[in-house]
């Protein structure tokens, strides 16, 4: 049997781990970080419980960490608050990134893990079933809640040979990519088997998992083999490793894809799209602007230590900025003992925080229409903070020598780098992660003036008649929705603030449109609406400007269990070309929706275009459950019922 899915058999609560089916498991540990981790305790007290019912659930601050006024200092204290209180270990800012400290200090192989953050998945690298999902959805299964969704497919990535000489993690996930694109892995989970994993590092294979979210696949898994051990080993917790061997045969998975590691070359993934993959090749002598080596994909000791060895003793091109942002505290302090990050300094790298930072457009972007290359996980327009830069992703190999030569560099024509050691040694030291006390009920939470309640969506009316707000294309991401960025992240814990900015890169009327509507209004989009981060404020937001129900073509997978959380209703058209029979200003009528819902939402169902008297046939893959929660008006609404009557 495939591992993912033997962890999910063995925690299993309700439904079957048949493909397509309804399946609902029990997760063993929980992350969250800043950004969404205000709304996901704010809407854990809502649901009243005292104290978090997972084994082990984690808190981590690493986005919002700019701090240009009180509002993210309050946020950092208010998480820290809330964690003493439910019994939450507390990843202090300063301590790194969530995905990255998790997997240093915390994952453990077969266990579960449900994260506020679509790049969750980190932790398959060690083994661990991670899935990202909306803070919503990490807050139930703090409350002990099992976390549903439809069994994926199960596909198998079957690496055979070695890596060459500047070929790294990196360079195979961006061959996934190169092959299924950015919804290749929509409701897919892709494990990885065969000879070619055991020459794969962990934290190389944390990248692969990393990455598999722009994928759209629900996670990534590794086998957990010696690697793992001698990875745990190092961060003296061997205890907690535990065998998951690779899948014996390719019959163990529902389809498989070959990879042959030998052949793969340096990949470079072009604006404005981490599936736009093409071979450095093809790029090579592009001029850049800067060069950015970080993020929770490529931030590991490993990555800071090629690069210091392609820099060291060199000084970057005159021309590019070369900003560091170091993986966690524990990846410093390494790369300050090793020498690694004195080579890097020397060199002329500005060392930024060991944060999300430009990621996230929290710092150091590019200039107006620059090039930067980044060894992060997504280049979509706008991300970077410079809304006409173009971005370019590849590996901490391609970075380096893109750095020195002031353009895009194939680094397997470098000469003469002579690697530096990696330290086989750790000093480990949790002083900025602060464990939950026994019992947290004398402890206040600290609400700074900017953490406002999060609004509740109405139940389902008996009809819905709506205006199209906004017609948008394909492969709309939740940075389009629901921009991210330096200005906008200290307004998370905010929504009537943030809400103001739904849609404005798309759109800037959109908000001010939205809120004029008194019965609410619909978007319409393309295929893999809502690509992207997990941010269910790509929902609630919307939700709070009155948007009633999306139509797409089809949906990613955290954001259409999103919209569904906060009672917007996510339809499908039944033939695509409908898409574009619905324009902006059209009033769509669904009569009797609440009916139809209630007796279980079957059969055939058509949206009535009133403006145009024409109607659009649409379907939805609703499991019961989604159904029960937006009839209800959102998943809080259904969970406090359920509590009541438990
Ligand atoms: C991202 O990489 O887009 C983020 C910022 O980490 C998001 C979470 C968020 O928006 O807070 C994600 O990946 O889920
Ligand atoms: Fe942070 Fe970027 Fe990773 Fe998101 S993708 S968690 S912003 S480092």
């Amino acid at each position: 049997m495939s591992n993912a899915r033997a962890i999910i058999e063995r925690h299993l609560v309700e439904g079957s781990a048949e493909r397509d089916k309804d399946v609902s498991i029990k997760i063993d540990y929980t992350l969250t970080q800043d950004a969404t981790g205000t709304l996901a305790y704010l809407q854990f007290e809502a649901l009243g419980i005292p104290r978090v019912r997972t084994e082990k659930s984690v808190s981590f601050v690493d986005h919002n960490t700019l701090q240009t006024d009180y509002k993210n200092a309050d946020d950092h204290r208010f998480l820290q608050s809330a964690a003493a209180k439910y019994g939450i270990y507390f990843s202090r800012a300063g301590n790194g990134i969530c995905h990255q400290v998790f997997l240093e200090r915390f994952a453990v192989p077969g266990k579960t893990l449900l994260g506020s953050d679509s790049h969750t998945p980190t932790a398959g690298g060690m083994g661990m079933l991670a899935i990202g999902a909306g803070g919503l959805d990490v807050a139930c299964a703090m409350g002990g809640e099992p976390f549903s969704m439809r069994m994926p497919e199960i596909v198998g990535i079957k690496l055979a040979g070695k890596l060459a000489p500047f070929v790294s993690g990196k360079d195979v996930i961006l061959e996934v990519l190169r092959r299924i694109d950015v919804k290749g892995g929509v409701n897919k989970i892709l494990e990885y088997f065969g000879k070619g994993v055991e020459t794969l590092s962990v934290p190389e294979r944390a990248t692969i998992t990393n990455m598999g979210a722009e994928t759209g696949a629900t996670t990534s898994l590794f086998p957990s083999d010696e690697a793992t051990r001698a990875y745990l080993a190092v961060q003296q917790r061997a205890d907690g490793w535990a065998p998951l061997p690779a899948a014996a045969s390719d019959k163990e998975f529902d389809s498989v894809i070959d990879v042959d590691l030998a052949s793969i070359v340096p990949l470079v993934a072009k604006p404005h799209s981490p599936g736009n993959v093409v071979p450095v090749t093809e790029v090579e002598g592009m001029p850049l602007d800067q060069v950015a080596i970080g993020s929770c994909t490529n931030s590991s000791v490993k990555d800071l230590t090629v690069a210091a060895s392609i820099l060291k003793g060199k000084t970057v091109a005159p021309g590019v900025s070369l900003g560091i942002s170091p993986g966690s505290r524990q990846v410093l302090m390494q790369v300050t003992k090793s020498g690694a990050l004195h080579a890097l300094i020397q060199s002329g790298a500005r060392v930024l925080e060991s944060a999300c930072g430009p990621c996230i457009g929290m710092g150091f972007a590019p200039p107006s229409g620059g090039r930067s290359l980044r060894t992060f996980n997504r280049n979509f327009q706008g991300r970077s903070g410079t809304g006409d830069a173009q971005v370019y992703l590849a590996s901490p190999e391609v970075a380096a020598a893109s750095a020195l030569a002031g353009k895009i560099a194939d680094p397997r024509k470098l000469e003469g780098i002579e690697m530096l050691p990696i330290p086989e040694s750790l000093d480990i030291d949790d002083g900025m992660i602060i464990a939950p006390l026994p019992d947290g009920r004398g402890i206040e939470v600290a609400y700074g003036p900017n953490i406002k309640p999060v609004p509740v969506a109405p139940p389902m009316p008996a009809d819905l008649r709506a205006k199209v707000a906004l017609v948008v294309g394909d492969n709309i991401t939740t940075d389009h929705i629901m921009p991210a960025g330096a200005d906008l992240l200290p307004l998370r814990s905010n929504i009537p603030e943030i809400a103001k900015h739904v849609f404005e890169r798309v759109d800037r009327t959109f908000a001010e449109r939205a809120l004029k509507e008194k019965g609410g209004i619909i978007v319409v989009g393309g295929t893999n609406y809502g690509q992207g981060s997990s941010r269910e404020h790509a929902a609630i937001a919307p939700m709070y400007l009155g948007v009633r129900a999306v139509i797409a073509k089809s949906f990613a997978r955290i954001h259409e269990a999103n919209l569904v959380n906060f009672g917007i209703i996510p339809l499908e058209f039944a033939d695509e070309k409908d898409a574009g029979a619905i324009a902006a200003g059209d009033v769509l009528e669904f009569p009797g929706i609440r009916t139809y819902f209630e007796g279980g939402g079957r059969g055939h169902f058509v949206a009535r275009n009133a403006s145009r008297d024409a109607d659009v046939p649409v379907r939805h893959h609703l499991s019961p459950r989604s159904i029960q929660t937006l009839l209800a008006g959102g998943l809080l609404n259904s969970i406090r019922e359920k509590l009541a009557k438990r």
